[in-house]
């Protein structure tokens, strides 16, 4: 194996085509594999075999360009027999009762179509953020469907990816690895495979390790999220300005307070906390603070805003606009997005919302009509901006140029002037 993929003479099967194994898969062929790109969703592959684009990054449409029209990278609706399949399914949480759980079906769900076609000397690469003790389950079930042994019939390992959304490309060539395998064999073939693609370092561990040291990462930053989220709330209730707090307390050389904002959303940080939680409930104390805090920040938000707007207008319906959808700046990804929560938590308190995004389609948002920026301006009594996207840098003069009836809220970093307020 390790002389075919030296030789890129090696079939690779992504499963989930989404925005890791999407890019990943691309990757992979831009290097002269065999890929093909696996997703259950037909829309996908249809969109894909036209040569259309379903995730958007920098740098991937003309990858992926090339790479479908040089024969290396091929979307399918059926599973091909490959040398390797690399797993990149979703894996969000469910929630029972108080407790936010993983929700594995759709690891499952590829896991058994991997049974269906796997044969002697292949690897699995399971790339799906997982608790703790997941691959050793996946491995068990092939086994179970097979009969073939892991480690010494076909080959196992977990590669988290570690890329932020917005710079995917770069970053999966960019940033160091780890391979996480429970035998010598499949971690030497994963990181073989994985140089093809990777220009820093590969570590490897084993599966359990790789497994936590994913979500550490994530909860690490939820958590120092958190901190600065919790600090911006003491702060409004000291009547202390949390930018300026936080850029003084940052010029100390060991203090690094990351910036306050909505919440947080997203796929990861919103979520892989979570999974820590399910394994070891009793003692993920702050990792669960951390997440509240985050949820909180948002409800907390929609209390200070529907304040300010009855101590200015009373008796009559209002309606607010907010500018921006995404969980975060420049991307075009509502999962999770605090800015939907937020818009929501206002639709609940009997305010009419109003968006606009012109980095989201409409029909992503269901609840919330994403308008244009002037019909918004016109129709709003308040605007709140809850994403810093690049498209609105000048937003700030637009405000100006209006009259001054409006209310301006700013939950970003993207205004200075006085009459905005900013929480
Ligand atoms: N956020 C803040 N304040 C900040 C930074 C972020 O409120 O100072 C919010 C964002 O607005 C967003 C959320 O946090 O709602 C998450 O954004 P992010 O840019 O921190 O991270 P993600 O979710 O896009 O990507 C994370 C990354 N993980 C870490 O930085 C540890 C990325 O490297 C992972 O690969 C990715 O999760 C993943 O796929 O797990």
């Amino acid at each position: 194996m390790v002389d075919k993929i030296l030789r890129k003479d090696l079939k690779i099967t992504v499963i989930g085509l989404g925005y890791i194994g999407f890019p990943t898969a691309v990757l992979f062929a831009s290097k002269g594999f065999k890929v093909f790109g696996y997703d259950k969703n037909r829309e996908i592959i249809e969109k894909l075999s036209l040569g259309e684009l379903h995730v958007v990054e920098p740098k991937l449409e003309q990858l992926f360009k090339d790479a479908l029209n040089k024969g290396f990278f091929r979307p399918v609706n059926e599973i091909v027999k490959s040398d390797v399949y690399i797993i990149c399914v979703p894996t969000p949480f469910k929630t029972i009762g108080n407790e936010k759980k993983s929700d594995l079906k759709y690891v499952y769900e590829a896991t058994l179509e991997v049974s269906k076609v796997i044969e002697k000397n292949n690897l699995v690469v399971l790339e799906s953020t997982v608790p703790p003790g997941t691959t050793a389950d996946i491995a068990s079930i092939i086994e179970n469907k097979t009969g073939l042994k892991a480690g010494k019939d076909f080959y196992i390992s977990h590669s988290p990816e570690r890329v932020l959304p917005g710079k995917i490309v770069e970053e999966l060539k960019r940033n160091s690895r780890i391979i996480g395998a429970d035998d010598e064999y499949s971690a030497s073939l994963t990181k073989n495979l994985y140089f093809q693609i990777v220009e820093s370092e590969i570590y490897i561990t084993d599966t359990k390790t790789a497994e936590l040291c994913k979500l550490a990462e994530n909860a690490f930053r939820d958590l120092n999220i958190a901190f600065a989220n919790e600090l911006s709330i003491i702060s409004n209730n000291l009547g202390i300005d949390h930018r300026e707090l936080i850029r003084l307390a940052n010029k100390h050389p060991r203090v690094n307070i990351l910036n306050p904002g909505v919440g947080v959303g997203g796929h990861c940080l919103a979520v892989d906390p979570w999974f820590i939680v399910e394994k070891d409930p009793e003692n993920a104390i702050l990792i669960r603070t951390a997440r509240e805090v985050n949820e909180y920040k948002t409800k907390w938000l929609s209390d200070k805003i529907d304040e300010i707007i009855k101590s200015r207008i009373q008796n009559r319906k209002v309606v607010v606009g907010i500018l921006g959808l995404t969980y975060k700046p420049n991307v075009n990804d509502v999962r999770e997005s605090p800015s939907i929560k937020l818009a929501n938590y206002l639709i609940d308190k009997g305010y009419e919302v109003l968006a606009h995004d012109p980095l989201v389609k409409d029909n992503l948002v269901k609840n919330v009509k994403n308008i244009d920026l002037e019909e918004l301006m016109k129709k709003s009594d308040a605007i709140v901006i809850t994403v810093a996207h690049n498209v609105f840098s000048d937003i700030e003069s637009i405000f100006q140029k209006r009259n001054g009836d409006k209310i301006y809220i700013d939950l970003t970093n993207l205004t200075v002037s006085k009459g905005i307020i900013r929480l």
